[in-house]
């Protein structure tokens, strides 16, 4: 059956890559298929943030590069967090760049993102060549790769064949690259339907969710998560500003936007998988 109708359990023992594994194994032990994107600039908000939602999510999402004071301390703090919390790390890098060049970004400067960050992600633009080069770094360090091959912006470029061209990419390289960024599941996609790989099980995170508007005034747009998850049959739904809204001091507003977002998502994953 395809993926998406199978229990996050089930999908777990079947996984290799160890990141994408982990990832599963922790969405069904906390019962949660919430990310939380925690776009802010200040160490100390960040931190604030990630241990208030920590409790209801699978795996938070940073933009390292965000951060206006980062220290590596703040490396340490975030692992301390990931472990208290139970939860996934991806720093959401976007590298675009070519082999030589992204496996440098990905290992070395100021973040060193491969020693942290469990699972990154690149935009398939140059060709497979970019997996090879973060997979030189990231694959004996067990980490994962998710490709973007949408994205939740109005006017987006990454649609039709160039989607088609990334899941063929990520066919080849089944061992580093465990799903993608996409707005729908992208099982088969490219293929006709005698052809389409029996196990293939490529994770789905998408982004671009939130309950209460419909966009952002600089092109994002929002789906919900029954949107997201039962009728495209996405794994993770990713949420930012609609979780900690424009103050991140107000705690308990954030708590229970978590929750919400949580039960949201949960929900409409069990509608997904009954019988
Ligand atoms: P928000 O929920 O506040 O709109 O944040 C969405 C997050 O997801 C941002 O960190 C953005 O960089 C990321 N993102 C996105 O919105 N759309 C995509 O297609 C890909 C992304 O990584």
């Amino acid at each position: 059956s395809s993926p998406h109708l199978r229990t996050y359990a089930e999908r777990a023992l079947q996984h290799k890559n160890p990141a994408a594994k982990l990832l599963l194994e922790t969405i069904e032990r906390k019962k949660s298929n919430l990310a939380v994107s925690v776009d802010v600039a200040s160490a100390k908000d960040f931190l604030a943030i990630i241990d208030v939602v920590g409790p209801f999510v699978c795996l938070i999402k940073t933009h390292i590069d965000i951060i206006h004071d980062f220290t590596p301390s703040l490396i340490t703090d975030l692992q301390a967090l990931s472990v208290k919390h139970d939860f996934v790390i991806f720093e959401d890098r976007k590298f675009a760049d070519i082999g030589n060049t992204v496996a440098l970004q990905y290992s070395s400067g100021v973040h060193k993102i491969a020693s942290w960050s469990h699972i990154t992600n690149a935009h398939p633009v140059p060709g497979p060549s970019i997996i090879s080069g973060l997979s030189s770094v990231g694959l004996p360090l067990g980490r994962g790769l998710l490709l973007l091959a949408e994205m939740s912006t109005k006017g987006s470029l990454a649609s039709g064949s160039y989607t088609e061209a990334a899941v063929q990419m990520a066919r080849e390289h089944r061992n580093f690259v465990i799903g993608f960024i996409a707005q729908r599941r992208m099982d088969g996609i490219g293929t006709t339907p005698d052809e389409s790989i029996p196990d293939e099980d490529f994770l789905i995170l998408t982004p671009g969710v939130g309950l209460d508007v419909s966009g952002d005034g600089m092109g994002q747009q929002y789906r919900t998560p029954r949107q997201v998850v039962l009728d495209s049959g996405c794994d993770v739904i990713i949420v930012g500003r609609g979780i900690y809204g424009k103050d991140p001091s107000l705690v308990e507003a954030i708590s229970a936007q978590a929750q919400r977002y949580r039960d949201d998502g949960w929900a409409a994953y069990l509608a997904r998988i009954k019988p």
